[in-house]
């Protein structure tokens, strides 16, 4: 999906906190003028595919009128208490065409059984709601905060628990498994989608979609160092295909606070962390926080649609469709797998050498001379990630002179480079099975 909405909606965004206690009366919830249909047009108009809510954040507030809670928009002056805000936000994201995913907290600051085996149940019960009333469900996200000081149902007390065991996760990945098995699980260690190890939309260079998975969990990873190293990388080789997700916040904070009004990241700031995260094959998942309203600032969609501008403009127009393309070996001498298929702007086609052949070249002839500054590179994603290293030539007088290279690639690689050239020549210098590339697109960054 490449690009999608977080949306960090609760009591917080009334008392201007980050992380709630637990003790917030339903009273604080109440936006002026909610519209889950601007939020939602917003993300759309940014080109995100789908959008995650946090249903339920630490706080232990519910978005939706749970019938194993009191402590919900049921007891909020918002319509009354007769509202769902998880409701309107699937039924807005339905009709938009994106994919709706919800974040339920395993932390719950304001349960009293919270640490206790009881608690599992009814997390189990609210999972079972979302998963059961909200139609088709893309994602669950399983945040890996855990346990510390909450009001704990009065209880006001800091409750350690062991997010190895406690949790029992396997069977709550059962129950999504059997109510929504479509749905992929987020983790640090998924099983579907993994963390990318940090919280600045920073995929790392490689970014291998794989990882030895067995060792974390939502919250926990391999004892010792490198944990947040490895989600960042990933492990290659490896037993689990675990791409990585950035999520990151287009403020400070991942809740609204009017104080941050003029620290919305900037157009270009959203474009670096695109290409440094899209553009190592990862999701970027952008948070973009609605206000006391209940619907996004003018700064941040200011924001939003100059990103999109650029990006829209940048990749409108792919040079490399112009060339006619040549291989050093084409598998078989098959037309099936001819080197042309990485400019035919398709997904489910790709070039593919013989096995032997590992360390391939295409050769992309222009009748006139192209000036581009982004080379943009994808795999044949079905048949896995092959290409461990790679570099990029323009021909200048008479010679090949390197203008780019890179390690990585998966679902897609941006990789900036100047060229003006009438010849781009892509090495293929390091694979451990023959190559499968479904494109090589060359484009000029615009402003
Ligand atoms: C973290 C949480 O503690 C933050 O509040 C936020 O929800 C972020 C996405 O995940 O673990």
């Amino acid at each position: 999906m490449e690009l999608a909405a977080f949306v960090h909606f609760t009591v917080n965004t009334f008392t201007d906190k980050e992380w709630g206690d637990g003790d917030e009366a339903g009273q604080v919830f109440n936006p002026t003028d909610f519209n889950a249909n601007q939020i939602v047009g917003v993300a759309r108009d940014a080109g995100m595919k789908e959008l995650i809510l946090t249903c339920k954040h630490h706080d232990g507030f519910c978005l939706w009128p749970s019938i194993f809670t009191d402590h919900s928009v049921k007891n909020s002056p918002w319509k009354n208490g007769r509202g769902d805000v998880v409701k309107e936000f699937s039924r807005a994201c339905h009709r938009d065409g994106l994919k709706f995913g919800v974040y339920l907290s395993p932390w719950d600051r304001n349960r009293k059984d919270y640490g206790r085996p009881e608690y599992l149940t009814y997390y189990r019960y609210q999972l079972r709601e979302l998963l059961t009333h909200y139609g088709p469900i893309s994602e669950v996200w399983f945040d890996g905060a855990n346990g510390g000081s909450g009001y704990y149902g009065g209880a006001r007390e800091t409750r350690h628990i062991d997010n190895r065991t406690y949790y029992d996760w396997p069977v709550t990945r059962q129950i999504v498994r059997e109510l929504q098995p479509q749905a992929c699980m987020f983790s640090d260690g998924g099983p579907d989608i993994r963390w990318v190890g940090n919280e600045s939309g920073r995929a790392g260079d490689p970014c291998w979609a794989t990882l030895d998975a067995g060792e974390f969990g939502p919250g926990y990873g391999p004892q010792g160092g490198g944990y947040s190293e490895r989600l960042n990388r990933g492990d290659r080789p490896a037993t689990d295909w675990l791409p990585a997700e950035c999520d990151v916040s287009i403020r400070p904070g991942w809740f609204y606070h009017a104080s941050e009004d003029n620290q919305v990241k900037t157009p270009q700031q959203l474009v670096d962390l695109y290409y440094n995260s899209v553009g190592r094959g990862a999701n970027l998942l952008l948070n973009i926080p609605p206000d006391q309203r209940g619907q996004i600032h003018a700064n941040d969609i200011a924001s939003l649609r100059a990103f999109r501008h650029i990006l829209d403009r940048t990749f409108a127009h792919d040079l490399a469709r112009q060339a006619t393309v040549t291989a050093s070996d084409t598998r078989g001498g098959d037309a099936h797998f001819a080197p042309g298929n990485v400019i035919a702007g398709r997904r489910d086609t790709y070039w593919c050498t013989d096995d032997a052949v590992t360390t391939p070249e295409l050769v992309f002839n222009f009748d006139q001379p192209v000036t581009f500054n982004v080379v943009r590179l994808r795999e044949y994603l079905p048949l896995g990630q092959r290409v461990e290293a790679f570099a990029l030539d323009q021909w200048r007088d008479g010679r090949w002179v390197p203008f780019a290279s890179g390690t990585s690639i998966g679902n897609c690689r941006l990789v900036r480079g100047a060229a003006a050239t009438n010849r781009v020549r892509l090495r293929i210098t390091q694979a451990p099975v023959c190559p499968a590339l479904s494109e090589v697109a060359f484009f000029a960054a615009q402003p």
